[in-house]
């Protein structure tokens, strides 16, 4: 029985899940997570992020996600899975954020000596110690010079799949280039988080894959290859820096020696890894369209599959290339989980006491809204953080706990209207899934059902899914998506959330709400202010239940 391997690098940490595949019979047979915050103090990270003094910059560091991988590769060596079944191993990692390495690395990876620890061995290895990531914001000025010289938002937008956004890689790359020459100088290769991941495995350099690709303001999105006036635009000789963009299902190489001889693994075939998103993608079962999913991890994202694809007119969303060769649509919000977490500690709370709160508190009460800007936010685009509150009084703990929750589904319904998909069915992922009072804000905002996955780690899941799929593949075995996924994203039936069509009602109208604070608070439209008093004259506020 063949059994397949899923990593997943996220913000936070590190997962791995196991599969086992023979014929109709199918099971994960390992599953395991650390943080890095706790795994490895001795980076310094605050969930997975360096320390910085300027609130708009936000790093990683490179060599502690290598410490990572080898950590966690011992781990699995060591857990009982039959390591000579493993026929392939693909991953997942957080998007956007880039590893910068020297010439050397080529012959390092190349050359990894099985008696000594990975990291040792990485010195002169990486051109630059730190790793921009997708929570960066600092690249304004870089973003309006590469719109610029490539023909404006839309043309951009056409050409990548978006527009010019912080987080993504080109603009992370010119500002890097514009800010240390010679560490650009010194730079050889540029990879992905993905990349870089999938070239320790092979010890040697990965592709890019068109899902996480198409996070970088790089690649044309319908070519699936490198665009020439992108990469112009971005910084001097950088198509001599990047790696190629392959497949998803591109077998990148047999696993390097050093994990074979050091940890007992057999030959297996590495797969090119993604971003978690587009691995997501496969992990809740999107392989055909008109369903979507909302991954509440660190970040919150909602996508979709698409045939074509589809850019965004209003500029909030974007389209990646999917791991089956199709597209995706998404839309990100940066204040996702680590808002919520925000909101909870302020108001001394656990995870219990927010769901209570949320139970306790009515849909929509007084028709308050919480603009939970407390980082930059992506979507939609604010890079002076501040936190808004509209009829809502900031030392109201109940109260700020469902306004943060309803304005972070609000803004994610708003923002994908774009997309076109007329949502009945919602599959729910990441961190924050298991939690059902937020899923019931989700299913009465949509007004959709929501279902909770038997896996959680949906982007993990759908890494080792690829790597079974690439497998058949390479062995001349061509399978249909919906036999690869067949019998691992099962929805948990008892776990469906049911919209209650009193609070859809009530959602219907508060978005309208919702959507001029928001306006207001980019300076893009006028006092919500009547609207607020409207909502409350139709809806008065009662009191809150009482509790025993
Ligand atoms: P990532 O993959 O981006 O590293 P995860 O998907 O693992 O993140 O989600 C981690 C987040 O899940 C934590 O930051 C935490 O806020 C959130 N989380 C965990 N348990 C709960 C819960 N019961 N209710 C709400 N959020 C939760
Ligand atoms: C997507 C995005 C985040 C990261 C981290 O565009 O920036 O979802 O992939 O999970």
């Amino acid at each position: 029985m063949a059994i397949y391997l899923g990593l997943d690098c996220s913000t936070q940490g590190l997962s791995a899940i196991a599969i086992e595949v023979d014929g109709e019979e199918r099971r994960m047979v390992f599953e395991r997570s650390f943080s890095f915050d706790e795994t490895f103090p001795r980076y310094r990270t605050s969930h997975g992020v360096l320390p910085s003094d300027d609130p708009l910059v936000a790093a990683s560091s490179p060599v502690m996600w290598a410490e990572a991988l080898d950590r966690m590769m011992g781990i699995v060596a060591k857990s009982g899975v039959d390591l000579s079944r493993i026929r392939a191993i693909a991953g997942s990692a957080q998007q956007h954020g880039s590893v910068y390495l020297t010439a050397q690395a080529t012959g390092a990876l190349a050359g990894l000596d099985p008696t000594r620890p990975l990291v040792d061995q990485l010195a002169g290895v990486f051109a630059r110690a730190e790793a921009p990531i997708w929570m960066d914001a600092s690249t304004a000025e870089q973003c309006a010079a590469i719109t610029d010289a490539v023909g404006g938002p839309a043309a951009l937008a056409r050409l990548t799949g978006s527009r010019a956004f912080e987080r993504f890689t080109g603009p992370q790359i010119r500002k890097y280039a514009e800010q240390d020459p010679a560490g650009f100088a010194r730079t050889d290769r540029v990879h992905l988080v993905s990349s870089f991941l999938a070239s320790l495995l092979a010890g040697r350099h990965a592709p890019i894959d068109p899902g996480d690709g198409a996070g970088m303001n790089l690649m044309d999105i319908t070519r699936r290859d490198w665009a020439p006036a992108a990469l112009e635009a971005t910084a001097p000789y950088l198509w001599r820096r990047l790696p190629t963009i392959a497949p998803s299902w591109s077998v990148v190489g047999e696993l390097a020696p050093y994990w074979r001889e050091r940890y007992g693994f057999s030959a297996a075939r590495v797969i090119a890894w993604s971003g978690d998103n587009p691995c997501s993608l496969i992990g809740t079962g999107i392989v055909t369209e008109g369903r979507v999913a909302i991954s509440l991890g660190t970040s919150d994202t909602l996508f979709g599959f698409l045939r074509e694809p589809r850019i965004d007119p209003t500029g909030a969303g974007h389209v990646f290339g999917a791991p089956t060769g199709d597209y995706m649509s998404l839309v990100c919000c940066r204040n996702g989980s680590l808002a919520r977490e925000r909101v909870r500690n302020m108001f001394d709370l656990d995870w219990d006491g927010f769901s209570r709160h949320l139970r306790d508190v009515p849909p929509a009460r007084g028709g308050a809204i919480m603009l939970p800007w407390f980082e930059a936010e992506i979507t939609p685009p604010v890079l002076d953080p501040e936190v808004w509150r509209f009829g809502l009084d900031a030392v109201n703990g109940p109260a700020n706990v469902r306004a943060v929750v309803e304005a972070q589904m609000l803004a994610l319904a708003l923002h994908s209207r774009w997309m076109g998909v007329d949502v009945e069915t919602i599959y729910a992922t990441g961190g924050a899934a298991r939690n059902r009072e937020i899923l019931q804000v989700m299913a009465d905002v949509h007004d959709a059902d929501v279902y909770q996955l038997e896996v959680g780690n949906s982007a993990c899941l759908g890494a080792a899914l690829r790597a079974y799929h690439a497998d058949e593949l390479a062995n001349g075995r061509a399978m249909p998506w919906e036999d690869v996924i067949e019998g691992f994203v099962e929805p948990v039936a008892e776990a469906r959330v049911r919209p209650v069509a009193e609070h859809v009602a009530l959602y219907a109208e508060l978005a309208r709400v919702y959507e001029a604070c928001e306006a207001y608070a980019l300076g893009a439209g006028s006092s919500p202010r009547d609207l607020l008093v409207a909502f409350r004259q139709r809806h008065p506020v009662g009191p809150l239940p009482e509790r025993g």
